[in-house]
């Protein structure tokens, strides 16, 4: 499946920006962000995401939008094989949406559906890769690939990793039906 990989210095959230394109009528759009000045995670919760990290959308019009979260277990394999190819390190998907390491927080996806005339859905991946510091508040439950490895990461090899990971997961299973 083709789909364009679209890269911004600073949005709000590359979920906004994704729910804008999809508006539009876009879609099989990789949304990619340095900084997210108001990035989220689940029911309102806020999503750190300062510079040094990984912050996707991909933006996608599934043929049928039912069991949305297949779409993000696709997401955190994509991500943990990504990580293991990229940066030699095994990693566990926690239920239901995070990617963790040692009991620390890599990871976070939050899959949100789009719902009008026609159908979207927007995935979320937040990556936590070359930070080397959180705040106080992060300190103890959050962690990056480079604490872990203590050398910066490409994160250029990491993000069409994950990507294509991501996407060979959507057309083979997901929009083949073969789920069930
Ligand atoms: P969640 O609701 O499961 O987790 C949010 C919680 O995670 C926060 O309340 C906080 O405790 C903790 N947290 C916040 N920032 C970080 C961080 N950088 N690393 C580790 N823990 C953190 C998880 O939601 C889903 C997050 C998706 C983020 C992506 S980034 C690209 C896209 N755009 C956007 O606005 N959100 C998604």
């Amino acid at each position: 499946m083709q789909y364009k990989i679209l890269q911004f210095k600073s949005l709000t959230s590359t979920q906004d920006k994704a729910k804008e394109f999809a508006k539009k009528g876009l879609s099989n759009l990789v949304i990619i962000a340095d900084s997210q000045i108001k990035g989220r995670g689940r029911f309102k919760r806020k999503w750190y995401s300062d510079k040094n990290g990984l912050w996707i959308s991909i933006l996608l019009k599934p043929k049928d939008v039912k069991n949305l979260s297949y779409l993000t277990f696709a997401a955190a394999i994509a991500v943990v094989k990504s990580i293991k190819r990229n940066a030699n390190l095994d990693t566990n998907i926690k239920w239901p949406n995070d990617v963790h390491y040692n009991g620390k927080k890599l990871c976070g996806i939050l899959t949100e559906g789009i719902f009008g005339k026609d159908n979207y859905v927007a995935i979320g991946i937040g990556l936590n890769v070359n930070q080397s510091k959180f705040p106080d508040t992060l300190k103890n439950s959050a962690t990056s690939l480079m604490i872990i490895k203590g050398k910066i990461i490409n994160i250029e090899k990491l993000k069409k990793s994950i990507t294509q990971e991501f996407y060979k997961l959507y057309t083979n299973y997901y929009e083949k039906n073969k789920l069930n």
